[in-house]
């Protein structure tokens, strides 16, 4: 039987943003993958799946996680690494406050150390509260911080918009950040 469409994105995420290893995939500096290479080392080692059910994944995938080149031949995680890439995103000025979701027992750290890309590759930002609600909830019962973009922006911070609306930044010093107006609720 063929895999189902979320053990099919949650597999892409695996081996899109972590372990391409893991089925001897290579990504290129990029990111980028070929979409021929993944379905058959992907089948070969046991995950089938076919071009079809790949695109149908891409395309309703909630969050966007995944991109298509215009070509149709490579595939790639929009955001959310923990291999190294150059995803090539431009810095772009972004909305004057961003939020970030994370779980109240990580809420002590963040406040004297600020926010860290951690496991992945830069720090990821939510253009509203309520996407960071949803991304805090996966760690524990949520919090949320507000982040002061306008003033990192001034101060020389780059931000870049990844394909799926999320915003990343390397690094939140303390100073930028808030309890947001909902922050514990
Ligand atoms: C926390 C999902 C202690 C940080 C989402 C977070 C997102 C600190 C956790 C994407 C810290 C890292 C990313 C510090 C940060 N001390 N804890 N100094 N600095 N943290 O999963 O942002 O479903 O790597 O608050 O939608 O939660 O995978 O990052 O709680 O876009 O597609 O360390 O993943 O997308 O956790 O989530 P993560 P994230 P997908």
């Amino acid at each position: 039987m063929s895999i189902d469409q979320t053990q099919l994105s949650k597999f892409l995420s695996l081996v899109l943003r972590h372990k391409p290893d893991a089925i001897g995939l290579v990504l290129d500096s990029q990111g980028w993958a070929s979409i021929e290479a993944l379905i058959d080392k992907a089948n070969a080692a046991g995950t089938k799946f076919g071009r079809t059910e790949l695109l149908h994944v891409v395309e309703t995938s909630d969050k966007k996680r995944f991109s298509v080149s215009p070509d149709g031949l490579r595939i790639r995680a929009a955001q959310g690494h923990s291999v190294s890439v150059e995803l090539g995103l431009s810095p772009k000025e972004p909305p004057a406050v961003l939020y970030h979701g994370t779980a109240t027992r990580f809420v002590e750290a963040i406040i004297e150390q600020g926010l860290k890309p951690q496991a992945r590759q830069q720090v990821h930002l939510s253009r509203d509260e309520a996407t960071a609600r949803r991304v805090g909830q996966r760690h524990g019962k949520p919090y949320i911080f507000e982040v002061d973009t306008l003033a990192m922006h001034a101060n020389g911070f780059k931000f870049y918009l990844a394909d799926n609306g999320v915003w990343l930044t390397d690094r939140v010093p303390p100073e930028f950040l808030a309890p947001s107006a909902t922050a514990a609720e």
